[in-house]
């Protein structure tokens, strides 16, 4: 059995890899695993991440009851996370199907808040079910409420346990699904595409997924961009309508009983204590959906707070960028003041320089010019003499 989930997220983190493009790298490839129990999900992660820790369960009875996500670096180099979901079905002792859609919700708002979209959806399909019962229909339809119509597209619907059917007996049931249950998302843009637990094939899906436009699934922009309540969503209110009508039904059937016991009272008692033993089971599964309708509704005012936390941290957040702006500002005015100065202060001492040394060549040049004019004196003076001696005729 897996690590018990984060009591309040019910989402498990689990990284095989050393961490080489930093946590919310825009190159990372976020793809979400989903589909009824025992349909291939876990299987598919483990061929794909090699990871032996994944648990893969050995019959119906779901192994996974968590989200959970794996990573691994593909061969270009970028980081591939694979979540694992559990499916919606009642095979969980303890743990209802709202506790698997807030698990999942719950997963898909930590992604829009750590600004992420989802690159694929992958919806696992067992190709050998021979019909397409209540449970794959009540999963596929929790399924498109949570995709919303927009990210239809970023949907691959694969198709798993081929080893259990021929080809011919394969492609017809493939071609019905094409045609008749999954007709929505395919014209929506998904793809159908089969996997044979090869490699190969897993690959092929990765691959598609890298072409796609990452997304944001309906229900968090119905959440996070809409403002309503996990029981008000699309997903939410499936879940509510059928929990109302399973609270309906077994009401009537528990009253139905009462009267059989009142009726059969006078006839024997054994089949009074058959009566009594169905109407304590009864019993015992109103209480269970009870319980959930009541987890429903915890699940909005847990919501109500987050979204108020998120708010309270927007508003932190906007006040905490005008505080550093306005620092940032005046440190940038100190500085420019402070440079301006020392501009100034080497200005002046550029221009005493120029100054001191224009005097300086001044001075010299005067202290030449005199020495010429001493020199010019002398000459004259020496010329005088000359001119002024002895005339000497011959
Ligand atoms: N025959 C067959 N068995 C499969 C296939 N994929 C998975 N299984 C088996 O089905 C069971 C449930 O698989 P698992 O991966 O746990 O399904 P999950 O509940 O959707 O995660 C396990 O025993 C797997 O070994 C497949 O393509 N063919
Ligand atoms: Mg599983």
């Amino acid at each position: 059995m897996s690590a018990s989930p984060d009591s309040k997220t019910g989402y498990n983190s689990i990284s095989r890899f050393p961490d080489v493009t930093g946590d919310s790298s825009e190159d990372e490839i976020v793809i979400a695993v989903m589909g009824s129990t025992g349909t291939g999900k876990s299987s598919l992660i483990q061929l794909i991440t090699c990871d032996e820790s994944i648990d893969i369960g050995e019959s119906l009875e779901s192994e996974t009851f968590e989200v959970k996500d794996f990573w691994f670096v593909d061969h270009t180099g970028r980081k591939v996370r694979l979540v694992d979901t559990p499916g919606f079905d009642d095979s969980r002792p303890g743990f209802t199907d709202t506790d698997i859609l807030k698990g999942i919700v719950n997963f898909l708002l930590k992604e829009y808040d750590e600004k992420r979209k989802l690159n694929g959806l992958i919806y696992l399909q067992r190709i050998s079910d021979p019909r397409f019962g209540g449970q794959s229909a009540r999963n596929l339809r929790m399924f498109r409420e949570l995709c919303g119509t927009d990210s239809y597209r970023n949907v691959v619907v694969l198709t798993t346990f081929w080893d259990e059917v021929n080809e011919t007996k394969g492609a017809t049931r493939e071609a019905q699904l094409k045609s008749k249950f999954f007709k929505t998302l395919v014209d929506g843009g998904a793809r159908l595409m089969r996997h044979d637990r090869t490699i190969e094939s897993a690959r092929a899906v990765l691959k598609h997924v890298h072409t796609l436009v990452p997304t944001n699934v309906g229900i968090v922009n119905e959440i996070r961009v809409e403002g309503k309540k996990l029981e008000d969503t699309a997903a939410g209110s499936v879940r509510r309508e059928e929990v109302d009508r399973i609270i309906a039904k077994h009401k009537e059937e528990v009253a139905e009983l009462q009267a059989q016991m009142s009726a059969a009272q006078k006839s024997n008692l054994q089949a009074i204590q058959g009566l009594q033993d169905e109407r304590a089971e009864m019993q015992k599964q109103l209480a269970r959906f009870e319980r959930e309708a009541g987890e429903l509704k915890k699940g909005l005012d847990d919501e109500k707070q987050s979204r108020e936390r998120m708010q309270v941290e927007a508003a932190k957040e906007k006040e905490n960028y005008a505080v550093w702006r306005e620092k940032q500002e005046r440190e940038w005015t100190s500085r420019f003041d402070s440079q301006t100065k020392a501009y100034d202060k080497s200005v002046q001492e550029l221009k005493a320089q120029h100054e001191e040394r224009t005097k300086e060549a001044e001075r010299v040049q005067a202290a030449e010019w005199r020495a010429n004019k001493a020199e010019l004196l002398l000459e004259i003076e020496r010329n005088r003499d000359h001119d002024s001696g002895p005339c000497i005729i011959m």
